[in-house]
């Protein structure tokens, strides 16, 4: 396979909202991300993406963007911006954007235009359907923010398409007018500077909302090869779409490097673990480690010289990791480095979300109001009037709300963690003043550390970048093993997930075999015995020397 940079480049994402306040507005800013970019730095990742930082009414925190020109006067300006890339630059830092071009917000011009009269030019940039002979929607389509996904414009007496909040009318990517101005836009940033983008909703593109297809539609790749042809062809980007639909096969029609779409997509199979496999994540159900690690072998093997995978545990929509597939008590840390060498030893580019580096973990307000998320808000409306009740809503909100990763950035113990010096626009999670970055720093035992180690491995171990992956011990319950083979060299990993010590054992192969440690979260090995004893959430990763 052709080598690109972002192979072995690590990513890390910024929710700008919540990660550093410079103004003291309570609201995070590009200010705030410039004046932390020596820590990125010394974290060593290589790529900042950032949620949208562009000009919203922030009905869904920006990803409603009524100027994809300017930058929201919340966040900054364009000046900031320019300079946010030029420090990064410095620093080897490359910075990406979120390209939110499924729908736009309702307050932007093409929308204010479209809803004048039926035959305003831009009427056809969004998607406009008849009532019903009884006045009702025109199908069934139900928005991801609750509800129906039509919403009547009084008007002109036609529904516009919506498929996320009545703010966010879905743009009509059958119009080639709207796919022009899209990609001249992709490029005036691409040339200002950023490295590529992170795609919103890529898989909606093809909708066809008369038949009730949203993702996956007929004409969803050839649009993504026009994309890429009129905006990324020539330019060395790091594109990846928001896909949770995507099978791998689909995966690999998006991130096959002959078919020029994008490097790659983020498949989310995995998370969906944790949710009720019918009624979603408001029925959070604990997740299996014996279906996990089904998942990200079945992911690991099949985009193996074929496409390219992207690893995460968190992102801004997602729980903590920890609380979900570790330990947020005594072992927080300890649980946190096995999650972390888990995701770092496969193969693809590892995502870092805020906070995960110093292992922030879920918030569970006690009230309704404190949680500030338009998904949350919506659900539990609509799920109270379907019968659910408010004890088990509070309950899968603890769990599941997007407001679990978009607390503020804990940088120190101080009043507001050291986010802001004022009342955030969301409340900090109270166990800043034992969460926190300085803390970690001083800890024999950082977790931030650990991070840095998994970093630098990928950098200087060639196997953990393009070395192919073989899952051991897929039945058993608790360990997640797998080994990476590459050139005469031969990786393993193994992780424990379990509370209490276990034991296991190793093929016969590796049974004596000596080792070379490259990390762990507890003693360094030189030797593999025959049957493994692992302590709780144990985790290494050590070169086999072959006998
Ligand atoms: O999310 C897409 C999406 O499918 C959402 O429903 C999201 O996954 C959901 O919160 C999971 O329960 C993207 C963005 O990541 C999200 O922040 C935006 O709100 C959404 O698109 C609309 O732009
Ligand atoms: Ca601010």
């Amino acid at each position: 396979m052709k080598q690109s940079w972002w192979h072995d480049a690590v990513v890390y994402q910024i929710y700008p909202r919540s990660f550093m306040d410079s103004n003291n507005d309570g609201i995070g800013d590009i200010p705030g991300i410039i004046s932390r970019l020596d820590y990125l730095k010394e974290l060593g990742v290589d790529v900042l993406w950032l949620s949208p930082v562009f000009k919203s009414p922030m009905d869904d925190n920006g990803y409603d963007i009524s100027d994809y020109d300017d930058i929201a006067p919340e966040f900054g300006t364009l000046a900031d911006m320019d300079r946010l890339i030029e420090q990064a630059g410095q620093r080897g830092i490359r910075i990406l954007l979120d390209l939110v071009v499924n729908h736009s917000s309702d307050e932007h011009p093409w929308f204010q235009q479209a809803r004048q009269s039926k035959d305003n030019p831009y009427r056809d940039f969004y998607i406009w359907r008849q009532p019903r002979a009884d006045g009702s929607p025109p199908n069934q389509l139900r928005a991801a923010f609750a509800g129906s996904a039509w919403e009547l414009d009084e008007a002109t007496g036609e529904y516009y398409l919506h498929l996320f909040s009545k703010k966010q009318p879905d743009l009509n990517w059958q119009n080639p007018n709207v796919r022009t101005e899209v990609y001249a836009m992709m490029n005036r940033w691409l040339d200002r500077g950023i490295a590529g983008f992170r795609m919103d909703v890529i898989e909606m593109l093809g909708k066809v909302p008369d038949q009730e297809v949203i993702v996956n539609g007929p004409d969803l790749h050839d649009i993504l090869q026009e994309m890429h042809q009129q905006t990324l062809a020539g330019r060395d980007t790091l594109t990846v779409g928001e896909t949770w639909a995507a099978t791998t096969d689909i995966a690999k029609l998006y991130s096959n490097p002959e078919r020029k779409e994008l490097s790659m997509v983020f498949g989310f199979d995995h998370i969906r673990l944790s949710y009720h496999p019918q009624a979603g994540k408001w029925r959070p159900k604990p997740f299996d480690l014996v279906e996990l690690k089904q998942v990200f072998a079945h992911w690991q093997t099949e985009l193996a010289g074929e496409g390219w995978n992207s690893l995460f545990w968190n992102n801004h929509d997602l729980a903590r990791s920890v609380s979900i597939y570790g330990d947020e008590g005594e072992y927080r840390l300890k649980s946190a480095k096995m999650l972390a060498t888990v995701i770092h030893g496969m193969q693809g580019t590892p995502y870092i979300y805020q906070g995960e580096e110093i292992g922030m973990t879920n918030v569970r307000f006690d009230h309704l109001e404190d949680y500030q998320d338009i998904e949350t808000r919506n659900h539990y409306a609509e799920k109270l009037v379907e019968g659910y009740n408010h004890d088990e809503l509070m309950a899968a909100i603890h769990t599941h709300s997007r407001d679990n990763a978009r607390t503020p950035m804990q940088w120190d113990d101080s009043e507001y963690a050291g986010f802001s010096q004022v009342t955030p626009w969301i409340k900090v999670n109270p166990n800043y003043r034992d969460i926190n970055v300085q803390q970690d720093r001083h800890r024999q035992d950082s977790l931030f550390r650990h991070y840095q180690q998994l970093i630098r491995l990928r950098k200087s171990h060639e196997i953990l970048v393009y070395g192919s992956f073989e899952l051991l011990l897929p039945e058993h319950p608790t360990v997640f093993a797998y080994l990476r083979h590459y050139q005469n060299k031969t990786l393993l990993v193994v992780n424990s997930f379990a509370r209490e010590t276990v034991t296991v054992e190793l093929p016969a192969t590796w049974q004596n075999c000596s080792c070379e440690t490259l990390i762990t979260n507890d003693v360094v090995r030189t030797q593999l015995p025959e049957t493994l004893q692992l302590s709780p959430y144990e985790s290494f990763m050590v070169i086999l020397n072959h006998q």
